[in-house]
């Protein structure tokens, strides 16, 4: 099975992901965990570049950059992890690229499929848990221990982090139109709920899920 987890930063997914870890492996999964962009020698080198470089990068050179990653993650580690029946969590995968590269920074959503198409060989989420939350609502949650209002331009955010508070709306918004377009794979919850309840709302669906 492979349950992927999408939504703005900060909206609770490596939160929810530990959780569910501990709840699948108590029922005896071997289960995965990955992150994108990462997961491989080259492709953490790609997220050095991707978040933490302080160099420009094109739109089309960023979505390049994720999908070199994606491929690498594929055929290294997803592809044989499933071959082996593991359950394989991922902390976002290819939404992720349309909702910031294809809503946020406008790039074209056709030429995109395309793109997410190779990089994944096809390969799609049983099941997407996207974690609804307003951008300011993630900003003060994420920098909860910092004063108000954040400034996008701080130097510990990183590259995309730095993109501001519009491109935030745009991506969200991205995501609300992947939703309802997803014909039931994307569930939405409610991120501004307790971790607890949440956890239980992904744990009683995964369980129907698995049931039938
Ligand atoms: N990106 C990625 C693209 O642009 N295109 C792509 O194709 C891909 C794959 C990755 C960046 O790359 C971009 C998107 C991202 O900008 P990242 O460092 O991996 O960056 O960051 P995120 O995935 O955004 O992870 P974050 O850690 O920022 O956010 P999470 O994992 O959503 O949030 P989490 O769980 O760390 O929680 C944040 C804080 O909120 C608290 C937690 O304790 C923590 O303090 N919290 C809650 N508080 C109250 N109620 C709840 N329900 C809470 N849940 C968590």
């Amino acid at each position: 099975m492979l349950i992927s987890f999408e939504g703005i930063d900060g909206a609770g997914k490596s939160t929810q992901i530990k959780k569910l870890v501990g709840y699948l492996t108590l029922k005896g999964r071997e289960v995965l965990t990955l992150r994108e962009p990462g997961g491989t020698e080259v492709a953490e080198k790609i997220r050095l570049i991707l978040l933490e470089s302080r160099h420009e990068i094109s739109p089309i050179g960023e979505l390049l950059l994720f999908s070199a990653s994606r491929a690498e993650l594929i055929e290294e580690i997803i592809k044989p992890a499933l071959a082996e029946n593991k359950t394989v969590i991922l902390d976002r995968f290819f939404d992720s690229t349309t909702a910031y590269q294809g809503y946020g920074r406008g790039l074209n959503l056709e030429l995109l499929r395309s793109i997410i198409a190779i990089s994944t060989c096809g390969i799609t989420p049983d099941i997407t848990f996207y974690l609804d939350i307003q951008p300011e609502d993630a900003i003060r949650r994420k920098f909860s221990e910092k004063s108000l209002p954040i400034e996008f331009d701080n130097s510990e955010l990183d590259r995309i982090e730095r993109s501001g508070i519009e491109f935030y709306r745009k991506v969200r918004q991205g995501y609300l139109e992947i939703l309802n377009e997803s014909q039931g794979r994307l569930v939405s919850l409610n991120a501004l709920d307790s971790p607890e309840e949440i956890h239980q709302r992904i744990t009683a669906l995964l369980d129907e899920r698995l049931k039938a």
